[in-house]
């Protein structure tokens, strides 16, 4: 089966490099006329290991979004707030068999995809694998994670998709319960990154801020209740300081966006938890005031506040 891969940034290079090593046949998606005559200049994707010691090359296919070949796998791995434009460029190469894994982090624009191709099946994936570019599509696989990939619409596995995966060395687990995996993420993310980005500190530095951390996690904790994601809510205050203590001398993705000037997710993260608050009804005041601060830090620093 043959994937295409769109969003050629971090994690979709990790993702083709893997499945070209594979020997399975892949695609690459570039947006523009100029994107794929940077892409075509190289002529490869790079993938080295988290030392940098070890780089191999792949002279992978790439096309336009308006290339006529049908789409039957593809994966979507550009940032959230460009998930929609993307799918649309594509929409007309997806038919009822294409399946489509979005690889975004946080939630609203997984829902915003399907909602502009109903007739073909989203896969949704939580990642935790790490990886940057050094130079354009030339990822380094900086950490081994997992990957859960699951259906917001509780449609079944889809035959051969985790073994292709896995036979490519992608870790994927299917599961059947990924929306209490992604708001469990959402949650923990609501957390640390808006934090480490208004104090600009590591995640470890954030036990200076507990009692914040605490009083946002219990609103967070209704929330998950509200939305009817009790498995979510379940031990969260534990598990936001496990993670915590696990990455504290991480700096959060959305810190990173922030030193290297980049537009950040808050308006999937934090964004997304408040107006999910205010549909649901459930009262999140610090969570609010967290998120206008968030707002209030990137603006200082001329950054879109969604
Ligand atoms: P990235 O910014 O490195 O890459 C995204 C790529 O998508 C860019 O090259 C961009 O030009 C491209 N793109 C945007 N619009 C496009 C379009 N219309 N057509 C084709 N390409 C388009 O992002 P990333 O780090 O690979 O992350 C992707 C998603 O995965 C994000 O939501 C991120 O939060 C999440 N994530 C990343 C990591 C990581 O370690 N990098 C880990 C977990 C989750
Ligand atoms: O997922 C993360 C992120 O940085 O986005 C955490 C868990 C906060 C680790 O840094």
């Amino acid at each position: 089966m043959r994937w295409h891969i769109q969003g050629l940034g971090s994690l979709g290079c990790l993702w083709a490099a893997r499945f070209a090593a594979a020997q399975q046949p892949v695609r690459l998606i570039l947006r523009n006329p100029a994107a794929l005559a940077r892409y075509q200049k190289i002529g490869r994707v790079r993938l080295s290991d988290a030392n940098q010691q070890h780089t191999q090359s792949y002279p992978i296919s790439a096309q336009l979004p308006t290339h006529h070949e049908p789409i039957s796998r593809l994966l979507l791995a550009c940032k959230a707030y460009d998930a929609t434009a993307a799918i649309a460029q594509v929409a007309h190469r997806l038919n009822q068999d294409s399946l489509v894994v979005l690889l975004q982090n946080g939630l609203g624009s997984q829902q915003a995809v399907q909602a502009l191709i109903p007739n073909t099946r989203c896969i949704v994936a939580s990642s935790t694998e790490g990886a940057y570019l050094t130079e354009p599509f030339h990822s380094v696989f900086a950490g081994q994670g997992e990957i859960w990939l699951g259906s917001l619409e509780r449609h079944p596995e889809p035959e051969g998709l985790i073994n292709n995966c896995r036979d490519a060395q992608i870790p994927c687990t299917w599961t059947a319960t990924i929306e209490t995996t992604l708001w469990r993420k959402l949650a923990i993310n609501c957390l640390i990154n808006p934090l480490t980005v208004i104090h600009d500190c590591s995640n470890g530095a954030l036990i200076a801020h507990a009692d914040l951390i605490n009083g946002v996690c219990t609103e967070l904790h209704a929330l998950l209740i509200a939305a009817q994601h009790s498995a979510a809510a379940d031990d969260l205050q534990q598990q936001v300081w496990q993670v915590i203590n696990k990455t504290a001398s991480n700096s959060s993705s959305m810190r990173q966006d922030v030193h290297n000037k980049r537009r950040t997710e808050i308006n999937y993260i934090t964004g997304f938890a408040c107006a999910q608050s205010i549909a649901l009804e459930c009262r999140t005041p610090a969570l609010h005031a967290l998120h206008a601060q968030l707002q209030k830090a990137l603006s200082m620093r001329g950054l879109p506040t969604r």
